[in-house]
């Protein structure tokens, strides 16, 4: 991947566990590697197909300097947070954040993190056969894009369905989305069921009545061996549920396991009804 450096870029800010580290402030030196396609750029000399490293500096220098944390770690957290959630070029960022002047009274060149993070790309399905279907759907996506780590992309279309399963209990609204988050499969989960319960869901019987249901299909090309957090999503090759929606959103997409494309899944399910 093409690159974009800013080295050692100088920041004055508050950070730090010391009092007199947050009352008096101190230099901090800021260093970043942005991945991101510069091909297009390159061939046409716009300024729009790349990032510019003036303004990001500036909007970066900002953000650095609005908060007092503690820890470098966290300071360093927020900033690639700030990057990847505002320019949307820029898939990884790598940043150092250097404390060459931190107060330990140690004769030292600096302290220094160095974290990297990328913005990953989730399926996510929707259902609800409970209540107002269609207002818990629309609530479900709003709140997940009201989460500042997370950034609501694509919905499918709402599809009607006859249940799946456990058949006594009335129809679905099924749909799909595809989100940009920051989060990890383990925080996105937690994440969900924090939704699933503000919407009232009961677990009373299994694959039964629900207001809402929040499932991962996909993160990235992710595949996981942890029984809680089962990625790809086990079932949803045989949903068509599921893979109708999804196909709105991303038919070309590669199932990682079975390395076919969701519209071929979907049709070769259709083709056995
Ligand atoms: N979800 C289930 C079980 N059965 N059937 C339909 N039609 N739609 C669903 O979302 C659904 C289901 C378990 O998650
Ligand atoms: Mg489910
Ligand atoms: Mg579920």
């Amino acid at each position: 991947m093409d690159k974009i450096f800013i080295k050692d870029l100088e920041v004055f800010a508050h950070h730090g566990v010391l009092e007199e580290e947050k009352k008096l402030g101190q230099k901090f030196l800021l260093s970043l590697e942005l991945d991101l396609n510069l091909k297009k750029a390159g061939t046409t000399d716009d300024l729009s197909k790349t990032v510019n490293y003036a303004e990001l500096c500036s909007k970066v220098e900002i953000e650095f300097k609005k908060e007092k944390y503690d820890l470098i770690e966290t300071a360093a957290e927020k900033t690639a947070e700030f990057i990847l959630l505002n320019y949307n070029l820029v898939k990884t960022v790598k940043l150092t954040l250097k404390k060459p002047w931190a107060p330990i009274l140690k004769p030292l060149d600096y302290v220094a993190v160095q974290i990297e993070r990328s913005l990953h790309s989730v399926y996510l399905a929707l259902g609800s056969n409970l209540g107002d279907k269609k207002k818990n759907l629309e609530d479900a996506l709003n709140l997940i894009d009201l989460n500042p780590l997370c950034k609501l992309c694509k919905v499918s279309n709402f599809y009607t369905t006859a249940p799946v399963g456990y058949l006594d209990q009335d129809d679905f609204l099924n749909a799909a989305a595809e989100i940009k988050t920051l989060m990890s499969p383990s925080e996105l989960m937690d994440f969900l069921l924090e939704i699933e319960k503000k919407l009232k869901r009961e677990r009373k019987i299994h694959w039964g009545p629900r207001t809402i249901d929040l499932d991962i299909l996909l993160y990235d090309d992710i595949v996981t061996e942890d029984e809680h957090i089962i990625i790809p999503h086990p079932r949803m090759q045989e949903r068509l549920f599921v893979l109708e929606p999804l196909c709105d959103i991303a038919p070309y997409k590669l199932h990682p396991l079975l390395n076919k494309r969701i519209i071929d899944i979907k049709n070769e399910i259709k083709a056995m009804f």
